[in-house]
């Protein structure tokens, strides 16, 4: 393939020695590849949509865009996890504020596909919007779409669709690649314009296929990889390309397959998601500790973890192997479990880091594979309700100092260090001499030891059980240099007259800071915590941390000298610290929640973010500042010692709206398909002889996979037309296969033959994957409830509802997305009846909300779950309710919201009941499928309803399809609203479409 002129531009420039040098690395490659040509210098400045040209190369420490040194530090979002754009921004700001530099996100083919050659980008699927909100909250973008995702979706990523269509995917098959190609066309359209290379946003880095390891079995692997690659470029995507591979195998590294002749733009990536219970494993450059895979696969390259997890998803509830719900991932996987792991990757040489989930977010609808429930929270950093947690703290640091001291984008493994009790990593700068010490405790419980740095001071530190600490020496604190500091440097930046370094660490433990000082300096102590000795050249400070809230210490020689601000905080202040770069100069704000924007103007400071707790506000910024607003408000401050602008007064803590009872609830039962006389002509006929589905059809038997007949999502209805008598019926036998928690209804003639639900996953099945069962009712009981007259009949119905849940994922090229859902066989037992089968599942897909909007209930087709659906002649009734019998009722009510203006006011749907009452409830708000509660299951009760979609400012429609078994009685039992979370402050929120009929 030839290159396009723009990718030679691209080339060009002084990161083209990274590219030049880069090739096709491999096994071979010499590890001592260090372009030392590119020196340690600030990284490039946040990104923007500017219109310029930029370069993006590499070489073996670091990515490096327009000749200066990056380190990635990437949260992962997926857009369709949260479907109302305006709070992508939210999220977005949240991100940037708490450090992050990059947005990785997965594009979901099934997500923009409702069926073949149909592309939709629209509404809640704006991928141009996601990018171009991106690009104005100064995130640069990874972006990976596929064609296959895995993420815990629907058939891994593929669109319902496929699973119906020929051949073999995830390798050559030529209908699947054309199938490809048009995906790949239709998302390439859109990323082109907002590519770094040509300044039309911050696209930039670009990855193909995920964790494909079929070429292991499948020798056109190679090929297949290599058309992804040339079709990528073809379309004009000139941004370096990746793969993410699974189990660090050193699969796909540069030169592993056909780029078309061109080199240097290939990176290779790995992930992992390692078990809290066992120590970090050393997956870097270095090959520390002999492992083979990881990042010493492919020497030439930067380290580069696609995904490292940042927490883990939560399968359906039950019995022992069942989700605890995501408490449990965020305390499985806590702040210091992510201080630990991701310490240990930069300490392994990794400079590309993204942490899969920073934001989980809802897999509403039915987008969620079959293994996970609604709730995609993941225990991430930002809990599916938008709130940062605790655990951003040690992201926040670790993202602002991987962005602000630029030592950390070129280290090289130094001497071995042993310090007792301690995993310790000792690496060094080249350039500019700085150490940098990795000190992980893996025991359970905390160690005090001695840490003797290169240049031969004796540290003392302690590092609590399962924790890890960061020790720097020789940094450079502005003007001045660190001997060393027992608490890990967040930033050091110069705010007008003054540079400004801090250093952060637990709450209560004591800071030891040493700062070179020739002569001795003026030490100002502008909070009372902190104490300090002059001695022979150097200083010595110590603070504790946290327990005034922000500790600092100003270091001076004179009035002409420039002065250097220690700051020292613990967790819960240090993420209320904002370094915040301005094209007139660098600002520090110091207290809200979060920090969205800054602006200069003259000598105001105009500052936008979100209050949560009672805060003040501190500015430190460019000299000649006088004034500050908050939000639009003027806030009057002072002037303190340490030059910075503080408030006079703390704002208030944000309000905690009121939300209302859930009263006046309608309801009314549908399933007429259950009746004898139902009217099924409209129907399709079931009358396939043959599917491409994995799943084998039954000899002389009509297909009956949903697929085959065009409904890829929700609930699907059959009716069997059965000629003949059936007194002699022993028994009625229905195969189905839904993925795990499917269920099924049977009817005969309108009665209830029973229910069935798939077995609830055990240590076999658990990972199993696809789950099929067969459902045998017996006709016993049916003569007790059928006359012998009707019995007799000629001509009989049966009325089949499958709940089926999704296509399962597809890790290991096996198509494994393609077992059938639905009913799979039916045979009859003592009789041998003529049988004619009709199929109904959803209606033509919701124009707007999508095709994993709905299934193919009574009430969906006919509209109920909308908010313009006249429900005034459905019974009045109350909750919570306990009804008995099988099948499907709904409930309806109506709820306005007045949360003030400007409070971002988070809020959920919750769901109770006795756990031993066997239903489901499919949630729908303002017509938007929000998820799916099965209440003897769990985990899930809280669902979280997403502003935009939820009017916080209006009326809202709530609608509940009840599926009951039969088995006990049912609900719903108790439903209310509840304040997931409340802030001054926010975002803009424009209403999510939601078509009212
Ligand atoms: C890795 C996938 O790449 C990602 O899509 C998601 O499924 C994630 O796992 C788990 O949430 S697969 C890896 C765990 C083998």
């Amino acid at each position: 393939m030839a290159l396009s002129r723009r990718t030679f531009s691209a080339l060009a420039g002084s990161a083209a020695l990274g590219f030049a040098l880069g090739g096709s690395g491999g096994p071979g490659a010499p590890a001592a590849y260090a372009a030392r040509s590119v020196p340690t210098g600030p990284a490039p400045a946040a990104p923007r949509a500017d219109g310029r040209r930029h370069t993006i190369g590499y070489d073996h420490h670091s990515l490096v865009v327009d000749g200066r040194r990056l380190v990635v530090w990437s949260g992962e979002l997926h857009p369709f996890r949260l479907p109302s754009p305006s709070l992508w921004r939210d999220v977005l700001e949240k991100m940037r504020g708490h450090g992050y530099n990059t947005v990785s996100i997965y594009v979901a083919w099934n997500y923009h596909s409702p069926a073949p050659g149909e592309y939709d980008f629209t509404g809640v699927r704006d991928l141009d919007l996601f990018l171009r909100t991106a690009a104005e909250t100064g995130l640069y973008v990874i972006l990976r779409p596929g064609p296959y995702i895995n993420a815990e979706v629907d058939a891994g990523g593929f669109p319902g669709w496929l699973t119906a269509t020929e051949g073999a995917a995830r390798g050559t098959d030529p209908t699947y690649l054309g199938h490809v190609d048009q995906w790949l066309t239709a998302v390439n359209r859109i990323v082109r314009r907002h590519q770094h290379t040509d300044g039309g946003g911050t696209v930039l880095l670009y990855q193909i296929e995920n964790e494909y390891d079929g070429h292991v079995t499948d020798p056109s692997g190679p090929a297949y990889m290599s058309h992804l690659y040339k079709k990528v470029r073809a379309d004009g995507i000139d941004v370096p390309l990746f793969h993410n591979d699974k189990g660090r195998n050193g699969y796909w590294i540069p030169g592993s397959f056909d780029t078309g002749g061109e080199r240097g733009k290939w990176l290779y990536g790995f992930d992992g998601y390692p078990s809290p219970s066992q120590p970090p494993p050393d997956w870097g450059d270095f090959g520390i500790g002999g492992l083979k895979g990881g990042a010493t696969a492919s020497p030439r390259t930067p380290g580069f973890v696609p995904e490292y997890g940042g927490g883990w998803f939560d399968p359906w509830g039950g019995v022992e192997f069942g989700g605890k719900g995501y408490a449990e991932s965020r305390r499985t996987r806590d702040a210091a479990y992510e201080r630990r792991f991701y310490l240990t990757n930069l300490a392994n040489g990794l400079t590309l880091h993204n942490v899969y989930m920073t934001f989980g977010g809802t897999t509403w609808g039915w987008l969620p594979a079959p293994v996970v429930y609604t709730s995609y929270d993941y225990g991430a950093a930002i809990d599916e309700a938008r709130n940062v947690t605790t655990k951003i703290a040690p992201m926040h640091q670790l993202g602002h100092l991987l962005q602000r001291v630029p030592d950390f984008a070129k280290l090289d493994r130094a001497a071995d260090v042993h310090v007792a009790g301690l995993k310790t990593y000792h690496l060094t700068n080249p350039d500019t001499q700085a150490h940098v010490y990795v000190l992980r405790n893996d025991g359970a419980d905390e160690v005090t030891s001695t840490l003797r740095t290169a240049d031969g001071d004796d540290v003392e530190l302690t590092v609590a059980g399962h924790d890890a600490r960061l020790v720097t020496t020789g940094l450079s604190l502005g003007r001045r240099k660190l001997r060393y500091c027992t608490a890990q440097p967040m930033f050091v930046l110069t705010a007008g007259r003054q540079d400004i370094a801090l250093f952060t660490g637990r709450y209560g433990e004591m800071a030891h800071l040493v700062l070179e000082c020739p002569a001795e300096p003026l030490v100002q102590r502008v909070d009372p915590e902190a104490a300090w000795v002059y001695d022979q050249g150097v200083l010595h400070v110590t603070a504790p941390l946290g327990k005034g809230g922000l500790t600092r210490v100003l270091v001076q020689r004179g009035e002409s000298d420039t002065p250097l601000l220690l700051l020292f905080a613990d967790d819960a202040t240090s993420v209320r610290l904002f370094p915040y770069d301005t094209p007139s100069g660098t600002l520090l704000v110091y207290g809200p929640a979060l920090l969205r924007h800054a602006k200069l103007d003259g000598s105001a400071v105009h500052l936008t973010g979100d209050i949560v707790g009672a805060s003040g506000v501190e500015v430190w910024g460019p000299r000649g500042i006088t004034s500050v607003t908050w939000n639009g408000q003027p806030v009057r401050t002072r002037v303190t010692v340490s030059e910075s602008l503080v408030a006079l007064a703390r704002m208030p803590a944000a309000p905690r709206p009121a939300l209302p009872e859930l009263t006046g609830w309608r309801r009314k039962t549908e399933n007429p398909e259950a009746a004898a006389g139902f009217d099924d002509s409209a129907w399709q006929t079931a009358d396939k002889k043959t599917s491409f589905s994995t799943t084998a059809v039954p000899a002389g038997r009509p297909v009956l996979f949903a697929d085959d007949y065009g409904f890829h999502y929700g609930d699907v209805w059959y009716r069997a037309r059965i000629e003949g008598g059936i007194e002699d019926l022993e028994s009625v036998s229905l195969a189905y296969s839904t993925g795990t928690q499917g269920m099924l209804m049977a009817w005969l003639d309108g009665v209830p033959l029973g229910s069935h639900r798939m077995p609830v996953p055990d240590a076999k099945t658990v990972r199993k994957g696809s789950w099929t069962a067969t459902a045998e009712f017996s006709a016993d009981g049916l003569r007790k409830k059928l006359r012998k007259k009707q019995r007799r009949k000629p001509e009989h119905v049966l009325s089949v509802l499958v709940r089926r849940m999704q296509h399962d994922m597809d890790g290991g090229s096996l198509d494994t997305h393609k077992a059938a859902r639905g009913l799979t066989d039916v045979s009859f037992k003592g009789v041998s009846p003529k049988v004619s089968w009709r199929i109904q599942g959803a209606a033509a897909p919701d124009p707007v909300r999508g095709p994993q909007n709905n299934g193919g209930l009574y009430g969906e087709r006919e509209g109920w779950h909308l908010p313009g659906f006249a429900d005034g002649g459905w019974e009045p009734v109350t909750l919570p309710r306990s009804d008995e019998g099988m099948g499907v009722t709904w409930y309806r009510t109506g709820f306005r919201l007045s949360v003030p203006g400007g409070v971002d006011a988070s809020v959920g749907l919750v769901l109770e009941d006795d756990p031993a009452r066997a239903y489901r409830v499919q949630i729908f708000l303002n017509g938007w499928n929000l998820g799916q509660y099965v209440n003897d299951v769990g985990p899930q009760h809280t669902f979280v309803l997403p502003n935009g979609i939820l009017r916080t400012r209006g009326a809202n429609t709530l609608a509940l399809a009840v599926l009951a078994d039969g088995t006990s009685e049912a609900g719903p039992g108790v439903v209310r609203l509840e304040l997931l979370g409340s802030a001054v402050g926010g975002v803009p929120v424009t209403s999510v479409d939601s078509p009212g009929r």
